[in-house]
């Protein structure tokens, strides 16, 4: 298949781009390479050194004897996107290409702002491009399980049927976004859904999980080919900061209570989930959802497993337990459906200790590259 990954410089979609290369499919990546600008804005860096988009394609080049065609640009930019596409041709896209980190885009107005128009622009200049250059293609688009909320029901698979006044109807799932960024994705998702519903267009909308992990078998083939490793307050993720965090010598910062539950899924189930969405594409016409995560945890559950895991290894160091810079539930019901991607053949990969173990001794491996005044949070949602 002919594949174009948007973000395919970034963390999910690099792995995804080597992965879906090594299958065999036609793989071209665009990225504008902001993400890399994020970190000098930021004052930090990933926790692997990452090679320059160049040098990373050039050695998966010699290695696999696999091409990857890189594009960089900007998607809120139409003329460039509808260049590519008009080049690619692809049969399948996936978009990965957002501003995804919530306290980025609770910095101040204008990183709110920046994020709205980024995200919501770069999505609908893509759904404009499809209908117009290549209406058959089907688009895998990078949504989030925080689009939903933390509602006291149990959350659906995209849609919810819903009784009222004697009449029933099949309907999308009720959304309570938590920050301007995961606003962003509700607004994408109501524009892939129109875009489906009135243009024809087949789309698949994932509601991702918090990633964890780093190295997929293909990242982890060489040093030119390492995936990033965020670690500071704003862009890493829960899971992999707590690994940092134990690196670094520092407790872990839970917020809150810590009783914050959401779905996490491994890096390497994100790249086989996309896979299977590739291959099993949506009906034309309706926009499919599905929940994209293998296991929920609170957030002091992880960070048990983490102290536990160090403990043993003799490095632990407790855990800190901060006022929450959030606005969220610190107690609350979850129970989120994901049946989907496992009918389709998903075969999970749960948290285990050894992988806690293997990301410890690799964080630590790299500890003197943790910007340690980078790892408490500063950005404050009220
Ligand atoms: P990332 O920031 O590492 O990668 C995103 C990539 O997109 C970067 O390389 C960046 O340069 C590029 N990009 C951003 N805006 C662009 C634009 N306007 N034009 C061109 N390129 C642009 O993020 P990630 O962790 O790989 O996340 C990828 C997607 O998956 C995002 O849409 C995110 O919302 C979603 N997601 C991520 C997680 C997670 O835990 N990482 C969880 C759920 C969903
Ligand atoms: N948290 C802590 N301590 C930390 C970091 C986070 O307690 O040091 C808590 C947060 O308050 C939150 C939970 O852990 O309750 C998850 O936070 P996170 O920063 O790991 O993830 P989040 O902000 O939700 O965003 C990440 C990705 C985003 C994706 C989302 C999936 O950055 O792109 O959309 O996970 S989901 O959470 O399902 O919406």
């Amino acid at each position: 298949m002919r594949v174009m990954i948007c973000g395919g410089d970034g963390f999910c979609g690099w792995p995804t781009a080597l992965y879906l290369s090594r299958q065999g499919h036609d793989v071209a990546i665009v990225d504008s390479l902001v993400r890399r600008q994020w970190d000098g804005e930021l004052g930090t860096q990933s926790l692997l050194p990452i090679a320059s988009p160049e040098a990373r394609l050039a050695a998966w080049r010699t290695r696999t004897g696999h091409d990857i065609r890189l594009h960089i640009g900007d998607m809120t930019d139409a003329d460039f996107l509808y260049g590519v596409l008009r080049t690619e041709r692809p049969q399948g896209i996936v978009h990965f290409a957002e501003q995804r980190s919530a306290p980025y885009s609770m910095l101040d107005r204008a990183h709110a702002v920046f994020t709205q128009v980024n995200n919501v622009v770069g999505t609908l200049n893509l759904l404009y491009g499809i209908k117009e250059v290549v209406p058959d293609c089907h688009l895998v688009k990078l949504g989030t399980m925080g689009e939903y909320g933390t509602p006291d029901i149990d959350i659906e698979e995209g849609y919810i049927e819903i009784h009222h006044k004697g009449r029933s109807d099949v309907l999308p799932f009720p959304k309570q976004p938590g920050s301007m960024y995961h606003l962003s994705k509700v607004h994408d998702s109501h524009n892939l859904d129109f875009a489906c519903r009135v243009w024809g267009l087949a789309a698949t909308d994932l509601h991702q999980g918090v990633v964890y992990g780093v190295q997929t078998e293909e990242t982890a083939l060489e040093p030119a080919l390492w995936n990033r490793f965020d670690t500071d307050a704003v862009f890493g993720t829960v899971l992999n900061r707590f690994v940092a965090e134990t690196a670094a010598g520092q407790p872990l910062t839970v917020y809150g209570e810590g009783g914050q539950t959401r779905g996490f899924i491994q890096i390497a189930d994100t790249v086989r989930c996309v896979e299977l969405a590739l291959l099993h594409p949506a009906r034309p016409g309706r926009l499919r959802v599905f929940n994209q995560f293998t296991e929920q945890f609170s957030v002091m559950d992880l960070a048990r497993r983490v102290a536990a895991v160090a403990g043993e290894m003799g490095v632990g160091t407790g855990l800190a337990s901060l006022p929450n810079p959030r606005v969220e539930q610190e107690r609350h019901h979850y129970r989120a459906a994901h049946t989907e991607l496992v009918a389709l053949g998903l075969r999970p990969h749960l948290l285990d200790d050894a992988l806690i173990r293997d990301l410890l001794c690799l964080a630590r491996r790299f500890s003197d590259r943790i910007v340690t005044d980078k790892l408490l949070p500063e950005v404050h949602w009220r």
